[in-house]
């Protein structure tokens, strides 16, 4: 099965359509039923069968006179990874889950609820009112969850003129393309959902992608991980509590034992059904209603159900999380800039899978970097972003990816900020390994003792009272003293500074003073705090540019997996061992490398 969802602004007529392409009415609340206006997810069944390869490209052009004109599709189709390309046998048979979203901005919720698991996406313009607030932001949510393909639906083609149909489709091809790339873009199909005009040519272009989704599936290996968001729970007399929602990748069978997160409570599958039929087991992507063994902590829509995961970072369960923040892109340009949104931190809306918490965004030093923390327990798998909506509005602020999940006080986040300053723009699962192996039990020193831990042992001395997080400012503004001790550090190069005591400072390498006057601790200790120094010990810092320099000069030309001697490291810093001992404890924090007894085993390059 795969599932295609809908999205675009109100009254564009996504539910019209998705009755006109299944006879499902998905409006199925009474108050969306008295208003006319979708107010919750709704979802609905489709069969296609796969079109004649050759076939299915040319037939979103010919079924009617508002299609797409041939240089869209035919490009896009070009565009094509060659692996895409590949088919089902014509006629097999297509099941395809559709789930219909609210257009208001009120329930935008809501359509993120409807957009995280989604195949394949409909985005729905009207010709009439062209492209609006919603159809972006819908666009920007779905590229937020990763959305891959999409296809663009001009509706209500019946109430314009032809060229403004057309200008409508050449308008949302363009703006869509700006978000998505022209490539994601499988075509754009003009409809009318009361006259049934383009239908047929829609449903063409939904079978040709839904085959080519399909069989892309079958060549790559399935995962055994499966996991699942609730977005629907009733009770079935007789049969019990029926949670719904759509299976991601893996396998869920009766009689097995699924993680219900928050909470971590097992459950018994007892019963699975999906496309109305009751079934043994069910592999994702699909629509799913699972009948489950009692819970009792209860469950609620934005649970998680997952089997056990291979390893723990698979999956996160808490209130308080490190993120990285990314922007996306807009198709027009924004009146502020999302990051001016978050630079002085606050209240935002954090969406992922059909969960949803209202909670503080706080910077940890420089952008990409953040705090999240909410009041509720949040589970979501560690390969799903957060979306970030303006609180109490509907306006996308960006994706958020979790990298360490746990309370912090504000020492460790401290010592966090600089070891992401460290990271820069490093990717998720980077920056999540590497706050791992800085927060791991540490093995013993080589002269015995407990290893030095260069970030998370050193407790700054300055402004110890202050209970306020480092702010963006401290950050780009460097006070004049500060100034002075970086130009310092920088200038001291290959020599640390080493504090022999408090208050007596040297730079060195080899034990031999090099000039006179020092910074004080506490500016290097400030420092440290914004990144820009970096503590090698409790008494040893370096610049991080120097040691940006230093580890790429060391890395160079060589590989993961390869074995780092001392002697080479002493050689290309010039360091003695009392000084390269502490450097590599360093590396070893910002996982370059790891220690295998005395080994120590390059892990990444710069
Ligand atoms: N003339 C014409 N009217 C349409 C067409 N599609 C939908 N409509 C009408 O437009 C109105 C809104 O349609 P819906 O399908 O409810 O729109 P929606 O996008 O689901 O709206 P929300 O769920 O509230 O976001 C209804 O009155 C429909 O009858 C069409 O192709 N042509
Ligand atoms: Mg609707």
């Amino acid at each position: 099965m795969i599932v295609l969802g809908l999205a675009g602004h109100v009254d564009h007529g996504k539910t019209a359509l998705v009755r006109a392409l299944t006879g499902i009415d998905t409006d199925r609340l009474p108050e969306e039923k008295a208003r006319g206006m979708t107010t919750d997810l709704g979802f609905a069944a489709l069969r296609l069968f796969a079109p004649r390869a050759s076939a299915a490209e040319g037939a979103a052009q010919e079924a009617t006179p508002h299609a797409r004109p041939r240089t869209f599709i035919s490009q896009a189709a070009a565009n094509q990874d060659p692996a895409r390309r590949d088919s089902l046998p014509e006629g097999s048979p297509l099941d395809i889950g559709v789930i219909d979203v609210p257009g208001h901005e009120r329930y935008i919720r809501n359509m993120v609820a409807g957009a995280w698991s989604l195949d394949l996406a409909l985005l729905v313009v009207a010709a009439d009112d062209g492209w609006m607030e919603q159809s972006e932001n819908h666009a920007r949510v779905l590229s937020a969850t990763g959305m891959a393909r999409l296809i663009v639906a001009v509706t209500k083609i019946d109430k314009v003129s032809r060229e403004r149909s057309e200008e409508v489709e050449q308008d949302s091809f363009r703006r869509a393309s700006t978000i998505f790339g022209a490539q994601a873009i499988a075509g754009v199909v003009g409809i009318s959902a009361l006259h049934g005009e383009g239908i047929e040519n829609l449903k063409a272009l939904i079978a040709a992608e839904a085959a080519r989704i399909e069989a892309a599936r079958l060549g790559s290996p399935r995962s055994r991980e499966g996991f699942l968001f609730i977005d629907r729970i009733f009770s079935k007399p007789g049969v019990g509590r029926i949670v719904c929602g759509s299976l991601v990748g893996g396998t869920f069978a009766v009689e097995e034992e699924v993680i219900q997160s928050p909470g971590g409570e097992i459950l018994r599958i007892k019963g699975i059904e999906s496309l109305g039929k009751a079934i043994s087991s069910i592999s994702g992507t699909a629509r799913v209603a699972l009948n489950i063994s009692k819970t009792k902590a209860g469950t609620a829509r934005g649970d998680l159900l997952y089997k056990a995961p291979r390893n723990s970072s698979q999956y996160y369960s808490g209130r308080e999380f490190i993120v990285k923040v990314e922007e996306l892109p807009y198709s027009t340009s924004p009146v502020t800039k999302d990051s001016e949104i978050l630079k002085k931190g606050g209240e935002i809306e954090a969406a992922v899978g059909t969960a949803g918490r209202i909670g503080k965004i706080i910077p940890l030093g420089n952008h990409p970097w953040y705090r999240f923390s909410c009041a509720e327990e949040l589970a979501f798998p560690s390969s799903s972003p957060l979306v970030l909506i303006r609180h109490g509005g509907a306006r996308i602020v960006g994706r958020a990816w979790a990298v360490f999940e746990g309370k912090t006080d504000r020492i460790a986040r401290r010592k966090l900020a600089i070891l992401l300053a460290g990271l820069g723009n490093a990717s998720p699962p980077d920056a999540a390994e590497a706050i791992r192996a800085a927060i791991a039990p540490q093995p013993q020193n080589d002269s015995g003792g407990r290893r030095g831990d260069p970030i998370l042992d050193r407790v700054p001395t300055e402004d110890s009272n202050s209970d306020q997080d480092l702010t963006i400012d401290d950050r780009v503004v460097l006070e004049p003293s500060l100034k002075k001790a970086e130009k310092r550090l920088r200038e001291a190069g290959r020599h640390c500074i080493e504090y022999q005591n408090t208050v007596n400072a040297n730079f060195r390498t080899t034990g031999k003073a090099q000039t006179p006057a020092l910074p004080p601790r506490k500016d290097l200790d400030r420092l440290c705090a914004l990144g820009i120094a970096l503590p090698l010990d409790r008494n040893l810092f370096i610049h991080r540019d120097t040691y940006t320099t230093l580890v790429a000069a060391i890395l160079k030309n060589r590989g993961p997996g390869q074995i780092l001697e001392i002697g080479t490291v002493k050689e290309i810093t010039g360091f003695s061992r009392k000084f390269v001992i502490p450097f590599l404890h360093r590396m070893e924090r910002d996982a370059y490398i790891k220690r295998e007894g005395e080994r120590r085993i390059i892990l990444k390059l710069v």
